[in-house]
């Protein structure tokens, strides 16, 4: 199976990207993480993006907060689809992250999920594995009829306690 590589532009963005490895980890996706930083270490977080179809990777996650270019300098250096996790920082919410990673100009697209989304880029990478994947593809299944069952349990529940 391909890997998703999982780039993050801070240590202080790793609560959000524990979201995505445990998300993947339960899928059995391989995948691997670092920190590579679009402003502090431009040319790793490019090698990276550069190099990925090569060493064998099939998706890329860039989390990154505040003025967030990650996902877009990734992206730039790369066809495999890349998902941008904007991290909200202590200033704007992350509002200015997501505007950021969301607003990409036209030919060099980064499907971006919610701000601290990183289950959701876990998923999406898991997705896009899945096309190819039949064995892949029914975990996905079998884990949507499970959180389905999850909330028709609490709706037992809440609707017994009225
Ligand atoms: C961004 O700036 C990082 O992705 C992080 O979300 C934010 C703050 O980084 P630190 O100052 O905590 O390293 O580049």
């Amino acid at each position: 199976m391909k890997k998703v590589g999982i780039i993050m532009g801070s240590d202080s963005d790793l609560p959000i990207v524990t979201k995505a490895t445990d998300t993947l980890k339960a899928l059995e996706i391989p995948f691997e993480v670092h920190v590579y930083s679009a402003h502090r270490t431009p040319v790793e977080a490019r090698d990276f993006a550069v190099n990925a179809r090569e060493n064998g990777f099939g998706a890329i996650i860039a989390a990154a907060g505040m003025a967030a270019h990650l996902a877009g300098a990734i992206a730039a250096n790369t066809t495999l689809p890349v998902i941008g996790i904007p991290c909200k920082s202590s200033n704007l919410d992350g509002i200015d992250a997501l505007l950021s990673t969301v607003q990409m100009p036209t030919g060099i697209p980064v499907a971006t999920v919610a701000i601290n989304g990183g289950a959701n880029a876990a998923l999406l990478c898991a997705q896009i594995l899945a096309v190819e994947d039949k064995e892949l593809a029914a975990k996905l299944d079998a884990k949507r009829a499970a959180d389905a069952a999850k909330v028709l349990e609490k709706d037992a529940a809440i609707s017994a306690s009225f």
